[in-house]
């Protein structure tokens, strides 16, 4: 189980910071952030994992975006919530002064393989998530890049969590029929 007021919490706050955000699909960017954390609770329930470490991948994933695409910084998410909390985040998103995506990726797997396996499996949600129906613009060599970078991650953090990390495997697999 986890604690239904941080996860209450966490989801105001994501809410709040993430304002008028979309998603690809033009969805509000709320849509992403609940799938990803629905992803993170079932491997949390179906893992019987403890409360502290659900808790601690609950926060982070519900708040994974906001160092990434809002005004919000480390040191808000250490005030408003923990240390923990905002290392995770931090370690869950790219470092923007770094020139090339690969770059970005490197850094952050680097940053995540230091964190405890209930951060690093937001990660793995995240991707889960995101390897649904591709947006319409995307062509063939954006897609096999993207599904390329998916093994990476995948490959780098499977430890974490079973679940995650089959479903991830099975989301690699499906992705492939959209690329021709
Ligand atoms: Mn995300």
């Amino acid at each position: 189980m986890f604690s239904q007021e941080k996860f209450i919490k966490a989801l105001e706050y994501a809410v709040k910071a993430h304002g008028e955000q979309k998603t690809p699909k033009g969805l509000p960017y709320l849509t992403h952030i609940t799938s990803v954390t629905m992803e993170v609770i079932h491997a949390c329930e179906e893992s019987k994992l403890e409360v502290e470490k659900s808790n601690l991948a609950i926060s982070c994933a519900l708040l994974h975006d906001v160092i990434e695409d809002t005004s919000i910084k480390y040191d808000d998410l250490y005030v408003d919530f923990s240390e923990s909390v905002a290392n995770g985040v931090e370690a869950l998103s790219k470092d923007k002064t770094l020139e090339s995506k690969q770059e970005q990726m490197k850094k952050s797997i680097e940053m995540l393989l230091e964190q405890p396996y209930e951060v690093q499996m937001v990660k793995l949600a995240d991707r889960i998530t995101n390897l649904s129906t591709p947006p319409e613009h995307w062509d063939n060599d954006k897609k096999k890049a993207y599904v390329k970078e998916a093994s990476f991650i995948y490959s780098c953090l499977k430890n974490s969590n079973i679940y995650l990390s089959k479903r991830l495997e099975e989301k690699i697999e499906n992705y492939k029929k959209y690329i021709v």
